[in-house]
């Protein structure tokens, strides 16, 4: 693996996010301008760049695997989006600034949500078009697009965001409360990964790795998120807090405690980074990644 670190990859994604986007349509420029709105919010970018650092670790070109992790953050957006809206968690703050809807109101916030979805598939669909006469670079890309489509989708977080709807006002059990962190939450993080590792030419057993990792990692970047809403920094968050309690959201403080749920980030946190550790000094953006997540919350 090449020396880049996470605001390497960062910086690469933030300068060539707009470059898939379609060329401004007059007629729908309202459209264009709520895409926009959100994608240049400055989203911390964790997916796309998951995605980069897979696909070089597995020995591929960070560069040729922009369209996809691009296409991830435009997905990763549109579900914020579509989160926010009054029909689902109905907030009015993200990344730090007003809520799509709140700026272009819920139809056209609707509208941007699905427009960046869609973006996402073309994307993938045009760079895979430039590979016809090299069969191993289009199965490589074709493996790597369906698994950013299933955690998109029906098994991935839209699941988890049913499951998560489902669960309010109700008390549900550890293992539901698993299975919606890992739909909602930890399913795109996966993608990320596997989609960058498929990319990079990875081998099975790489590839279960860094599947593992991506799981607890996904998982711990949940539980993070609970507890940092427990505790109240709307500053760190870039959104409101202590609005789960209010909803009365499937939570791990809610169903174990701020401790235990403590203790459940640090397991998490070390399952992902032992998942790597026969890779030693090879892996240290994704072990570091791992880290930092755990201290934001403890
Ligand atoms: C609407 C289909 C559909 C799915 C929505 C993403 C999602 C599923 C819900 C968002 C609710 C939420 C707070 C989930 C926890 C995961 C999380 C912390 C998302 C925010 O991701 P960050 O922190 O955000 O990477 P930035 O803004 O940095 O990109």
């Amino acid at each position: 693996m090449n020396d880049f670190t996470f605001d390497d990859y960062k910086t690469m994604i933030e300068d060539h996010i707009m470059d898939f986007m379609p060329d401004v349509d007059l007629k729908s420029i309202t459209l264009y301008e709520a895409m926009k709105y959100s994608i240049s919010a400055g989203g911390k970018q964790i997916r796309p760049v998951l995605l980069l650092a897979a696909c070089d670790f597995c020995g591929g070109k960070a560069a040729e695997a922009l369209p996809y992790a691009c296409a991830v953050e435009y997905i990763h957006t549109y579900s914020l989006i579509h989160d926010d809206l009054p029909c689902m968690d109905d907030d009015d703050l993200r990344r730090g600034i007003p809520t799509n809807h709140k700026v272009f109101g819920e139809a056209v916030a609707t509208l941007a949500g699905d427009g960046l979805q869609s973006v996402a598939y073309e994307v993938m669909q045009k760079d895979m078009l430039l590979y016809f006469d090299d069969p191993d670079a289009l199965k490589r890309k074709i493996k790597a697009a369906l698994e950013i489509v299933k955690g998109a989708g029906v098994k991935g977080i839209v699941a988890g965001q049913i499951a998560d709807i489902e669960a309010e006002n109700k008390s549900v059990s550890k293992e539901l409360l698993d299975y919606i962190h890992l739909t909602k939450t930890a399913a795109l993080i996966v993608a990320a990964v596997r989609a960058g590792a498929r990319l990079g030419g990875c081998s099975e057993h790489d590839l279960e790795n860094l599947t593992v990792y991506a799981e607890n990692l996904g998982l711990a970047f949940q539980v993070c998120d609970d507890i940092l809403d427990v505790e109240g920094n709307a500053e760190i968050m870039g959104k409101q807090t202590g609005m789960d309690a209010e909803k009365m959201k499937a939570t791990y403080p809610a169903l174990y405690g701020i401790e235990e749920s403590r203790k459940k980030l640090k397991q998490l946190t070390d399952n992902a980074i032992n998942a790597l550790s026969e890779y030693y000094d090879n892996a240290e953006l994704f072990v570091k990644l791992a880290g930092e997540l755990a201290t934001r919350a403890s």
